[in-house]
């Protein structure tokens, strides 16, 4: 490992919570300040695997519940040595959705455990600093109507929720919980803060093992 290497930062929350924006936003601040730092989002729809994904998300295809749950997993799987090697030349990684996801999304199936939904993404690149970002459904549908993607019911999306909340219970994450009800500014200018404490922080530890 060289000495410095980047932090690997992630943003998590409903739909609309504004994980997009304040990635975007957040990767800009950190070049300003002469910190090289890269954005990635998963699913990653550009892989063969994301292809798979990108169909059923869109309902082109059906696939069993397991195995989609397996291809979101894979999908982060066939990353993982481009986003060690950025980590190891010194890159931050701010990342739009992770493994938190998975679980949250198919754990809200019925019939999946949180336990059996991360078992495949144990070992995967431990983010430094996961930054779940709070709004109530009510704020979320002032921010426009739900698309016609897969999963985006109100009805499903407040089991999601219920499952990231017991996520967020498992103290070996470092998570972080972002009031994401106020101006897109307010939120960007906490999760600027929370990311230069962490990039000094993770310079001089090597990389974790996510749930290991
Ligand atoms: P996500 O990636 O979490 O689904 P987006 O960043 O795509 O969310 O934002 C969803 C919508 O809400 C976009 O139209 C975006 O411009 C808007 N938005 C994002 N953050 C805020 C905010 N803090 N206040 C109001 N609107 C916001
Ligand atoms: P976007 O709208 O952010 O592209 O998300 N999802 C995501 C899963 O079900 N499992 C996963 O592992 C990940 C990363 C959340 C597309 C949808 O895919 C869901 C919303």
């Amino acid at each position: 490992m060289s000495c410095r290497r980047g932090a690997l930062i992630v943003l998590e929350g409903v739909d609309r919570a504004g994980k997009t924006t304040q990635c975007q936003t957040l990767v800009q601040a950190l070049q300003q300040s002469g910190r090289p730092a890269e954005i990635m989002r998963f699913p990653d729809r550009t892989t063969k695997i994301g292809q798979l994904i990108n169909s059923y998300l869109e309902k082109k295809s059906n696939l069993e519940d397991h195995t989609v749950h397996l291809l979101f997993s894979a999908n982060r799987w066939e990353m993982v040595p481009l986003m060690k090697q950025k980590l190891e030349q010194g890159i931050t990684l701010v990342v739009d959705r992770y493994a938190f996801s998975g679980v949250a999304f198919t754990s809200a199936k019925p019939g999946f455990s949180l336990e059996w939904c991360m078992k495949p993404d144990v070992g995967l690149p431990k983010p430094d600093l996961v930054m779940f970002l709070q709004l109530n459904p009510s704020m979320a549908a002032n921010r426009g109507e739900f698309g016609i993607e897969r999963y985006e019911t109100s009805d499903f999306q407040r089991t999601v929720s219920q499952r990231f909340e017991e996520l967020m219970q498992d103290s070996s994450i470092n998570w972080k919980v972002i009031d994401a009800a106020r101006t897109i500014e307010e939120v960007h200018k906490d999760i600027k803060l929370l990311s230069e404490d962490i990039l000094s922080l993770a310079e001089n530890q090597p990389v974790g093992e996510l749930w290991k």
